[in-house]
């Protein structure tokens, strides 16, 4: 496909654009990747994403995808070779679960201790029972998709190389490799993987960035 008929429009230090990447990457699909000035976005961004005004977006022939889990699965849909989402209705609906309870009870509560003191005693225990509940699915198995790398794997994709520089910024730990062996074995798995080890951001532009971007939030 000509790289003119797609374009993503995202962010260097982002990882759900990131995670758009992969996909892309991993279908073998040909893309234009448009980086972002989250302070100074530019008037396609605004046209194209009115409402959140956010990346990740997906231009596909002029029309816009928004939403990062809504991009993968359009993606998906779009391009059936390398099938990202698990054929089983059931293996789709526990993915999309297991995805969204770690947004929201890990990611959401540890960002939101970076950017605030009440909130750093509430991220362990927010973020253990979605740990928790990863350890036990990803038990047994190298990737959540399986022998390669899925739906659950790309959405989960911070907790490889993010999760642990917002531990930094917020100064508290809530990934236990102890607690959580099956998982750690898992975020060791997934930056081996040669898509995925390529493209993370180093860790000393990362973690600067996002100590500066929660001291901006924290006033
Ligand atoms: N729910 C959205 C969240 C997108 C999002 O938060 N994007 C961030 C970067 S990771 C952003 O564009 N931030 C700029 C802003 O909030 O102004 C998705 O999954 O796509």
């Amino acid at each position: 496909m000509a790289s003119q008929e797609l374009k993503l429009f995202g962010a260097w230090m982002s990882p759900l654009s990131g995670m758009v990447e992969w996909a892309l990457k991993l279908k073998g699909i040909e893309y234009e990747y448009v980086e972002e000035d989250l302070q100074n976005k530019s008037s396609l961004l605004l046209q194209y994403n009115p409402i959140h005004k956010k990346i990740p977006v997906l231009l596909h022939r002029g029309q816009p995808i928004i939403e990062s889990a809504i991009i993968l699965e359009y993606i998906d849909e779009t391009w059936k070779e390398n099938p990202i989402l698990p054929q089983d209705p059931y293996e789709r609906a526990v993915a999309r679960f297991l995805a969204d309870l770690a947004q929201k009870k890990c990611l959401a509560a540890i960002w939101m201790a970076c950017c605030s003191e009440k909130e750093k005693e509430r991220a362990p225990e927010s973020s253990a029972e979605a740990l928790k509940a990863l350890d036990e699915e990803i038990k047994g198995r190298k990737f959540f998709g399986g022998e390669s790398i899925g739906y659950l794997d790309l959405r989960l994709g911070w907790l490889c190389h993010w999760l642990d520089v917002f531990e930094e910024v917020a100064g508290i730990k809530v990934m236990d490799s102890q607690k959580y062996p099956s998982l750690n074995a898992w975020i060791k798995n997934f930056r081996e993987v040669p898509i995925i080890k390529e493209s993370l951001p180093a860790r000393t532009e990362l973690a600067p960035f996002f100590h500066e971007l929660a001291f901006i939030r924290r006033f």
